[in-house]
C-alpha cells in the first residue's frame, strides 16, 4: 500500500479506537463485512440484474445478488415485496423511488429538514427539492410528528407520494396511521427506515411492511452493514423500481458492497443481533435518565429509539456547533443538529444529536453510557477541566479495549 495512505489509514484506525463515537448514523461493521467489501468482487462489472446482465462472467455475482435479495426479504418478513439491493446509498434509493413513480414537478409530502427529515426528502438544496413540489409536515407542540398536520396537508395538496422517516427523530413512527392518511387521497407511501432498520428487524420499532408501497434504507446505520442502500417495494412496482435504479440513475452495481450487504443481512438474522438492538435502546434510556435528572432539555422529552436530541442552547447556553467542538476536543464525536423549531442556521444549530449504536457495538453497557452522559454534562457546562474529561474518556475506552468487538 502507498505509504501516505497506509499512514492515513493507521491514523484513522487510531481515531476510531480512541473516540467515543456517538454519531447516531455511524457504526462498526464486522470483519467479514469489511473483508467482502475489500474483496475481488470489486473487479466485476454486472450491469443489469441476476440472469439478465450486460456482461459475461456473472454466474457467481448473480448468486451473490440473489442471496442478498432473498435474505433481505426474509429479514424484514417482507412477503409480497421485491428487493433491490443495488442503490449505492440511501439518497439513491430514495431518488429511484421518485423516478419510478413521479414526474418532475409532482407533489411530495414529507417531513421538513428542521423537524428531523432528510435532505433527499425534499430539501431545496437537494435534487429532491429542486425537481419536485415539496410540501412539508412537521412537529406539534409536544415535538412529536404532527399527524393532524400531515392529514390536513394531504387533503389540501393531494400529494402523489408521502414520505415518512427521519434522520433525527427520537420517537416511534406510526406507519399504520401514515398509510391511512396516504390512502385518503390514493397517494403512494414511502417509508425511509435508514436510521431504525436494525430496530425494525429486532421488533423494537413497528415495521412498515404491509403499509408502505416502498421501503428504503441504508445498510450501515443500526443495521451495521457496509455503506449502501436498498429498496423493498410491493411486487407490482418491481419492474418500475429495477428500471429506475438501473439504467435510470446508476450504472454497474457495486458487487463487493452487495456481497457485504448479504453478509450484513445474515448477521442481522441472528439472535445476537436482536440482543444488540435491545442493548442500543437500553443504553439510550440510561443516558436519558442522567440528562433528565440534570435538567438537560431533550427534544420531545426523551427517546424510544437509538438516539437523543439535546437542546444545548436552552440547557447550556451554547450553540450546537460549539457543543460539537467542545466534545470533539475531549474525544467524544457527535454532530450539531437542528432541533424542533430551531431558529439557528443548519451550520450552527441549537442542538446536538447523539446515538448509541456504535459504542454498543464496542461493548458499552448502561453504566458506561451513564458515565458518557455525565461527561457530556460536565463538558458542556464547563464544570470540569478538559484534561480531567479526557482522562474519563480514556478510562471508559480502556475498559472495553479487549471486548469481543473485532477490529
Ligand atoms: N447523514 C445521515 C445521518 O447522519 O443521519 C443521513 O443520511
Amino acid at each position: 500500500m502507498d505509504i501516505e495512505l497506509r499512514e492515513l489509514l493507521s491514523i484513522e484506525k487510531r481515531r476510531q479506537k480512541n473516540t467515543i463515537e456517538l454519531i447516531a448514523s455511524e457504526n462498526y461493521t464486522s470483519r467479514s463485512v469489511r473483508k467482502l467489501v475489500g474483496s475481488i468482487f470489486t473487479n466485476k462489472y454486472a450491469e443489469g440484474y441476476p440472469s439478465n446482465r450486460y456482461y459475461g462472467g456473472c454466474v457467481v455475482v448473480d448468486k451473490v445478488e440473489n442471496l442478498a435479495r432473498e435474505r433481505l426479504i426474509t429479514l424484514f418478513k417482507a412477503t409480497g415485496y421485491h428487493a433491490n439491493v443495488q442503490p449505492h446509498s440511501g439518497s439513491q434509493a430514495n431518488m429511484a423511488v421518485y423516478k419510478a413513480v413521479l414526474e418532475i414537478g409532482d407533489t411530495i409530502l414529507s417531513m421538513d429538514l428542521n423537524s428531523g427529515g432528510h435532505l433527499s426528502h425534499g430539501s431545496p438544496v437537494s435534487f429532491s427539492g429542486k425537481e419536485y413540489n415539496i410540501i412539508s409536515y412537521g412537529l406539534n407542540d409536544s415535538e412529536l410528528i404532527d399527524y393532524e398536520d400531515m392529514l390536513e396537508k394531504t387533503k389540501k395538496y393531494k400529494p402523489k407520494l408521502i414520505v415518512v422517516g427521519a434522520s433525527s427523530y427520537t420517537r416511534i413512527i406510526d406507519f399504520a396511521k401514515c398509510k391511512e392518511i396516504a390512502d385518503s387521497v390514493n397517494a403512494y407511501l414511502m417509508c425511509d427506515i435508514a436510521h431504525i432498520a436494525g430496530l425494525v428487524v429486532a421488533g423494537l420499532h413497528p415495521s412498515p411492511v404491509g403499509y408502505a408501497d416502498f421501503i428504503t434504507s441504508t445498510t450501515h446505520k443500526t443495521l451495521r452493514g457496509p455503506r449502501g442502500g436498498f429498496i423493498l417495494c410491493k411486487e407490482e412496482y418491481s419492474e418500475l423500481i429495477d428500471k429506475a435504479v438501473f439504467p435510470g440513475i446508476q450504472g454497474g452495481p457495486l458487487m463487493h458492497v452487495i456481497a457485504g450487504k448479504a453478509q450484513c443481512f445474515y448477521e442481522a438474522s441472528k439472535l445476537k443481533f436482536r440482543e444488540y438492538q435491545m442493548q442500543i435502546v437500553r443504553n439510550v434510556k440510561a443516558m436519558e435518565k442522567i440528562f433528565l435528572e440534570n435538567n438537560v432539555k431533550l427534544v420531545s422529552g426523551g427517546s424510544d429509539n437509538h438516539m437523543l436530541l439535546i437542546n444545548v442552547k436552552d440547557s447550556f447556553g451554547i450553540t450546537g456547533k460549539e457543543a460539537e467542538q467542545i466534545l470533539d476536543d475531549i474525544g467524544v464525536a457527535c454532530n450539531k443538529n437542528m432541533i424542533a423549531f430551531d431558529t439557528a442556521k443548519a451550520s450552527v444549530t441549537s442542538g446536538i444529536r447523539i446515538g448509541t449504536p456504535a459504542m454498543t457495538t464496542k461493548g458499552f453497557k448502561e453504566s458506561d453510557f451513564e458515565e458518557v452522559a455525565k461527561i457530556i454534562i460536565c463538558a458542556l457546562s464547563g464544570r470540569q477541566r478538559k484534561e480531567d474529561l479526557i482522562d474519563r474518556v480514556e478510562k471508559l475506552l480502556h475498559k472495553w479495549r479487549f471486548s469481543s468487538f473485532n477490529w
